[in-house]
Protein backbone atom coordinates (compact mmCIF):
# COMPACT_ATOMS: atom_id res chain seq x y z
CA UNK A 1 0.00 0.00 0.00
CA UNK A 2 2.59 2.35 1.14
CA UNK A 3 4.28 2.43 -2.12
CA UNK A 4 1.77 3.56 -4.19
CA UNK A 5 1.70 6.78 -1.88
CA UNK A 6 5.23 6.91 -1.89
CA UNK A 7 6.20 6.86 -6.01
CA UNK A 8 4.33 9.61 -6.99
CA UNK A 9 5.59 11.71 -4.00
CA UNK A 10 9.29 10.61 -5.27
CA UNK A 11 8.68 11.19 -8.82
CA UNK A 12 7.48 14.81 -7.52
CA UNK A 13 10.23 15.62 -5.53
CA UNK A 14 12.37 14.12 -7.89
CA UNK A 15 11.10 16.37 -10.87
CA UNK A 16 10.95 19.20 -8.26
CA UNK A 17 14.66 18.45 -7.50
CA UNK A 18 15.86 18.67 -11.26
CA UNK A 19 13.92 21.96 -11.64
CA UNK A 20 16.10 23.64 -8.92
CA UNK A 21 19.20 21.89 -10.11
CA UNK A 22 18.68 23.65 -13.36
CA UNK A 23 17.63 27.02 -12.43
CA UNK A 24 20.79 27.10 -10.11
CA UNK A 25 23.35 25.65 -13.21
CA UNK A 26 21.11 28.65 -15.10
CA UNK A 27 21.93 31.35 -12.65
CA UNK A 28 25.09 29.72 -12.36
CA UNK A 29 25.55 30.81 -16.30
CA UNK A 30 23.85 34.30 -15.99
CA UNK A 31 26.61 35.25 -13.60
CA UNK A 32 29.59 33.67 -15.83
CA UNK A 33 28.27 36.31 -18.81
CA UNK A 34 26.87 39.29 -16.71
CA UNK A 35 28.61 42.43 -16.84
CA UNK A 36 30.88 43.77 -13.95
CA UNK A 37 28.46 45.40 -11.33
CA UNK A 38 30.96 48.34 -11.21
CA UNK A 39 33.63 49.55 -13.27
CA UNK A 40 36.44 51.92 -13.11
CA UNK A 41 39.33 52.96 -15.46
CA UNK A 42 42.26 55.08 -15.06
CA UNK A 43 44.57 56.50 -17.60
CA UNK A 44 48.19 56.95 -15.96
CA UNK A 45 50.38 59.67 -17.04
CA UNK A 46 54.18 60.07 -16.31
CA UNK A 47 55.83 62.04 -13.53
CA UNK A 48 59.51 62.70 -12.95
CA UNK A 49 60.28 61.90 -16.36
CA UNK A 50 63.37 64.01 -16.00
CA UNK A 51 64.87 61.58 -13.92
CA UNK A 52 63.37 58.22 -15.44
CA UNK A 53 64.15 59.49 -19.05
CA UNK A 54 61.44 57.61 -20.06
CA UNK A 55 57.79 58.73 -20.81
CA UNK A 56 55.82 56.12 -18.79
CA UNK A 57 52.18 55.60 -19.63
CA UNK A 58 49.63 52.62 -18.74
CA UNK A 59 45.92 52.20 -17.81
CA UNK A 60 44.15 50.29 -15.10
CA UNK A 61 40.63 48.46 -15.03
CA UNK A 62 38.96 47.89 -11.71
CA UNK A 63 35.83 45.98 -12.02
CA UNK A 64 33.32 44.58 -9.31
CA UNK A 65 32.97 41.19 -10.21
CA UNK A 66 30.34 39.42 -7.85
CA UNK A 67 32.35 39.17 -4.54
CA UNK A 68 35.72 40.34 -6.31
CA UNK A 69 37.24 43.42 -7.11
CA UNK A 70 39.38 42.33 -10.35
CA UNK A 71 42.83 44.76 -10.85
CA UNK A 72 44.11 45.03 -14.33
CA UNK A 73 46.98 46.89 -15.34
CA UNK A 74 48.99 47.37 -18.58
CA UNK A 75 51.79 49.71 -18.02
CA UNK A 76 54.74 51.19 -20.57
CA UNK A 77 57.56 53.26 -20.49
CA UNK A 78 58.83 52.62 -16.30
CA UNK A 79 62.49 51.42 -15.79
CA UNK A 80 63.42 48.12 -17.34
CA UNK A 81 64.15 44.68 -14.88
CA UNK A 82 63.05 46.95 -11.60
CA UNK A 83 60.29 46.59 -9.44
CA UNK A 84 57.52 49.33 -9.32
CA UNK A 85 55.78 49.55 -6.25
CA UNK A 86 51.81 50.87 -7.02
CA UNK A 87 48.87 51.72 -4.97
CA UNK A 88 45.86 54.10 -4.62
CA UNK A 89 46.56 56.85 -2.83
CA UNK A 90 43.77 59.00 -1.11
CA UNK A 91 42.55 61.26 1.73
CA UNK A 92 41.64 59.41 4.96
CA UNK A 93 38.88 62.01 5.08
CA UNK A 94 37.03 60.64 1.54
CA UNK A 95 37.94 64.11 -0.21
CA UNK A 96 38.65 63.25 -3.98
CA UNK A 97 43.04 63.20 -4.69
CA UNK A 98 44.15 64.02 -7.29
CA UNK A 99 47.99 64.01 -9.15
CA UNK A 100 50.51 65.71 -8.22
CA UNK A 101 52.41 67.41 -10.79
CA UNK A 102 55.64 70.01 -10.92
CA UNK A 103 53.41 72.57 -9.08
CA UNK A 104 53.76 70.06 -5.74
CA UNK A 105 57.46 70.29 -6.17
CA UNK A 106 57.97 72.65 -3.00
CA UNK A 107 61.66 72.65 -2.92
CA UNK A 108 62.18 73.14 -6.26
CA UNK A 109 64.61 70.40 -6.97
CA UNK A 110 62.66 69.75 -10.02
CA UNK A 111 61.49 66.38 -8.59
CA UNK A 112 57.92 65.57 -6.94
CA UNK A 113 58.86 63.21 -4.33
CA UNK A 114 56.48 60.90 -2.63
CA UNK A 115 56.02 63.18 0.34
CA UNK A 116 55.48 66.38 -2.05
CA UNK A 117 52.37 64.15 -4.20
CA UNK A 118 50.72 64.13 -0.83
CA UNK A 119 49.20 67.78 -0.60
CA UNK A 120 47.21 66.61 -4.01
CA UNK A 121 46.78 62.96 -3.11
CA UNK A 122 46.65 62.33 0.49
CA UNK A 123 48.60 58.85 1.58
CA UNK A 124 49.56 55.35 0.43
CA UNK A 125 46.55 53.54 0.78
CA UNK A 126 46.15 49.96 -0.80
CA UNK A 127 48.64 48.40 -2.47
CA UNK A 128 47.96 46.55 -5.93
CA UNK A 129 51.06 43.79 -5.03
CA UNK A 130 50.22 39.80 -4.74
CA UNK A 131 47.49 40.64 -2.22
CA UNK A 132 46.01 43.86 -1.83
CA UNK A 133 43.48 43.08 0.94
CA UNK A 134 46.47 42.12 3.23
CA UNK A 135 47.73 46.14 2.79
CA UNK A 136 51.06 45.26 3.49
CA UNK A 137 52.48 48.36 1.92
CA UNK A 138 56.00 47.83 3.06
CA UNK A 139 56.60 44.55 2.51
CA UNK A 140 53.98 43.27 -0.49
CA UNK A 141 55.42 41.91 -3.70
CA UNK A 142 54.74 44.45 -6.72
CA UNK A 143 55.49 43.76 -10.47
CA UNK A 144 58.78 43.85 -11.83
CA UNK A 145 59.35 45.34 -15.33
CA UNK A 146 60.48 43.59 -18.40
CA UNK A 147 63.63 44.38 -20.18
CA UNK A 148 61.83 46.92 -22.61
CA UNK A 149 60.03 48.70 -19.43
CA UNK A 150 56.68 47.23 -19.41
CA UNK A 151 54.42 44.94 -17.17
CA UNK A 152 51.18 43.85 -16.45
CA UNK A 153 49.34 42.95 -13.49
CA UNK A 154 46.23 41.35 -12.92
CA UNK A 155 44.59 40.34 -9.43
CA UNK A 156 41.39 39.11 -8.45
CA UNK A 157 40.78 40.81 -4.63
CA UNK A 158 38.08 39.25 -2.48
CA UNK A 159 36.03 42.34 -1.74
CA UNK A 160 34.55 41.55 1.02
CA UNK A 161 38.20 41.34 3.21
CA UNK A 162 39.42 44.79 1.23
CA UNK A 163 36.58 47.13 2.41
CA UNK A 164 37.20 45.18 5.76
CA UNK A 165 41.00 45.85 6.09
CA UNK A 166 40.50 49.26 4.61
CA UNK A 167 37.75 50.37 6.91
CA UNK A 168 40.20 49.15 10.04
CA UNK A 169 43.22 50.87 8.92
CA UNK A 170 41.18 54.13 7.71
CA UNK A 171 39.07 54.60 10.70
CA UNK A 172 35.86 53.09 8.67
CA UNK A 173 36.53 54.94 5.57
CA UNK A 174 34.57 53.26 2.63
CA UNK A 175 36.77 52.20 -0.24
CA UNK A 176 35.16 55.49 -2.68
CA UNK A 177 37.12 54.25 -5.88
CA UNK A 178 36.34 57.24 -7.68
CA UNK A 179 37.83 59.73 -5.41
CA UNK A 180 41.57 58.00 -5.44
CA UNK A 181 44.20 58.33 -7.62
CA UNK A 182 46.92 55.01 -8.79
CA UNK A 183 50.71 55.65 -8.82
CA UNK A 184 53.56 53.89 -9.93
CA UNK A 185 56.83 54.46 -8.32
CA UNK A 186 60.40 53.07 -8.67
CA UNK A 187 63.92 54.09 -10.49
CA UNK A 188 66.87 51.36 -10.34
CA UNK A 189 68.41 51.52 -6.96
CA UNK A 190 71.73 53.05 -8.37
CA UNK A 191 69.99 56.31 -10.15
CA UNK A 192 71.43 59.15 -8.57
CA UNK A 193 68.37 61.60 -6.50
CA UNK A 194 69.80 64.28 -5.06
CA UNK A 195 69.22 64.27 -0.96
CA UNK A 196 66.55 66.66 -0.94
CA UNK A 197 64.45 63.85 -2.60
CA UNK A 198 62.12 62.66 0.17
CA UNK A 199 60.94 58.79 0.94
CA UNK A 200 58.90 57.28 3.42
CA UNK A 201 61.02 55.92 6.95
CA UNK A 202 63.94 53.65 6.04
CA UNK A 203 62.86 53.08 2.64
CA UNK A 204 64.82 54.33 -0.04
CA UNK A 205 63.64 57.33 -2.26
CA UNK A 206 64.35 55.36 -5.75
CA UNK A 207 62.14 53.09 -4.56
CA UNK A 208 58.85 55.30 -4.00
CA UNK A 209 59.94 57.75 -6.09
CA UNK A 210 56.65 58.71 -8.14
CA UNK A 211 56.64 57.73 -11.99
CA UNK A 212 52.91 58.23 -13.19
CA UNK A 213 49.90 58.50 -11.63
CA UNK A 214 46.00 58.24 -12.90
CA UNK A 215 42.87 59.55 -11.25
CA UNK A 216 40.47 56.74 -10.88
CA UNK A 217 37.62 57.22 -12.61
CA UNK A 218 33.95 55.46 -12.83
CA UNK A 219 32.72 54.41 -16.49
CA UNK A 220 29.15 54.28 -16.50
CU1 LIG B 1 52.02 54.58 -4.04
Amino acid sequence: MKLHYLQPLTLAAFVAAAGLVATAAQAQSNDAVAAPSESYVAHLSALNSNVTGRVASGDAQLEVKGDNLVISMKVTGVSADTTHWQHFHGFKNGDAASCASLVNDTNGDGIVDLIETEKASGTTMVPFDSAPAAMDVAHGTYPTASADGSYTYTQTVPLKDLQAAFGKAFDGQKLQLDHRVIYIHGVPSDTALPSTVASLGPIPASVTLPIACGKIERVK
